[in-house]
């Protein structure tokens, strides 16, 4: 299910495949945000000509709107939003702890109100996993509960341990539910649901070793680290990549949920992670800000007021012609075109950053791309 093409001898940075219903995925791989169904603002084809091999779904959005009833009736998420290749989905916990009202976790699943019209509502590890399957996505995500930081040992621990008892019983779901899917099914063409289960564990080593060696046991076909960039430094990220990647199995994915900037998705390739993806390229776009290789370039500054060039040299197709001063009058006057062409161009940054990272590995110079990336990109906004 898992090839493993190639190793970088001077870090732990792989370059590999995976087989999901849906088609083959070459890693490391960005995968876009699709939350409601869309990557915001981008039709399938552009997806396609940026090279996405995979986009992310949410099942808490899409289970509170359009719902099961609907999606179900359309055939799963890939015939109602006219996307034929890999989708891979969260399973809500962490969705529902970022909107909904007056959630309550206890041990059965989190009771809540969701964010739309308030409407009580419940999602626990069966249901999380029962709407991933009428979802019908390629990957879906065990239920787990994402640790807020900062926290105690002992409140990690509970987490910790809560996420593993979560863990046992959408692998129990699925056993019942779908006897053949999983890791078992490991055929040349994949065909059916594959099912990630997240490392949790805060910031302590020993909760992150005992969480992944428990995940592990039950033989999962890839493993998430969860509960990073919620406001740890950065330091702490790398280090609980550096304490995991090691516990997973050689042969089977990692995915880094929710991350990151372009170095982050460099550094953490280096550590080991396979798989990524995050809001920054389109959420950024939407205000109005591109990634360069050099950093953040915010297209409302007025410097820009009269820059004719365009975003970047090696820009997306479509965006070659149009000026940062028409780009930046476009998201001035709030023309949904100006947040277009800015999320064309991000996502076409991301794809090439992990596309580099590919090619890198494979033609043995991934060192020289990672102090490359490091040494040119500035954090800081100008
Ligand atoms: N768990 C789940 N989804 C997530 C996270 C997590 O810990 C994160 C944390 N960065 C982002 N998305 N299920």
């Amino acid at each position: 299910m898992f090839d493993l093409l190639a190793n970088d001898p001077a870090s732990s940075a792989r370059r590999g495949r995976l087989q999901t219903p849906h088609g083959v995925i070459e890693t490391p791989v960005f995968m876009p945000v699709g939350t409601q169904g869309t990557v915001k603002a981008v039709h399938p084809n552009e997806l396609r000509e940026l090279n996405s091999q995979i986009i992310l779904g949410n099942t808490y959005h899409l289970w509170v709107r359009p719902g099961m009833e609907i999606i179900r009736e359309a055939g799963g998420l890939h015939q109602f939003m006219n996307w034929d290749r890999p989708i891979l989905t969260d399973s809500g916990g962490f969705q529902v702890f970022s909107l909904a009202k007056l959630r309550k976790i206890k041990e059965e699943g989190c009771y809540f109100n969701n964010h739309v019209d308030g409407t009580p509502m419940f999602l626990g590890p069966e249901t999380a996993m029962e709407i991933q399957a009428t979802l019908g996505s390629d990957i879906a995500m065990l239920f787990d509960e994402c640790t807020p930081y900062p926290c105690t040992h002992d409140e990690a621990k509970k987490s910790m341990e809560l996420t593993l008892r979560w863990a046992k019983r959408c692998r129990d779901w699925v056993d019942q539910n779908q006897p053949d899917a999983g890791a078992h099914g490991r055929s040349a063409t994949q065909t059916k649901q594959l099912h990630f289960p997240i490392v949790q564990g805060s910031v302590f080593q020993d909760l992150r070793q005992h969480c992944a060696r428990e995940l592990v046991a039950m033989d999962f076909p890839g493993y998430a680290v969860g509960g990073l960039s919620v406001g740890e430094p950065e330091e702490d990220m790398m280090r609980i990549a550096e304490w995991t990647c090691p516990l997973l199995p050689e042969h089977k994915p990692r995915y880094a949920m929710g991350l990151g900037t372009p170095p982050q998705i460099v550094e953490l390739i280096a550590r080991g992670v396979d798989m990524f993806d995050c809001v920054i390229p389109t959420r950024l776009a939407r205000n109005g800000t591109a990634f360069t290789h050099e950093g953040l370039m915010n297209l409302r500054n007025n410097k820009f007021a009269k820059d004719f060039r365009d975003l970047a040299e090696d820009t997306h197709p479509l965006c070659r012609g149009f000026s940062r001063a028409y780009i930046r009058h476009l998201i001035n006057t709030q023309e949904v075109l100006g947040l277009r062409l800015i999320s064309l161009h991000n996502l076409h940054f991301y794809a090439s950053l992990t596309s580099r990272a590919r090619l890198a590995i494979e033609q043995g110079c991934f060192s020289e791309f990672r102090a490359e990336v490091n040494a040119r990109y500035q954090t800081r906004s100008d």
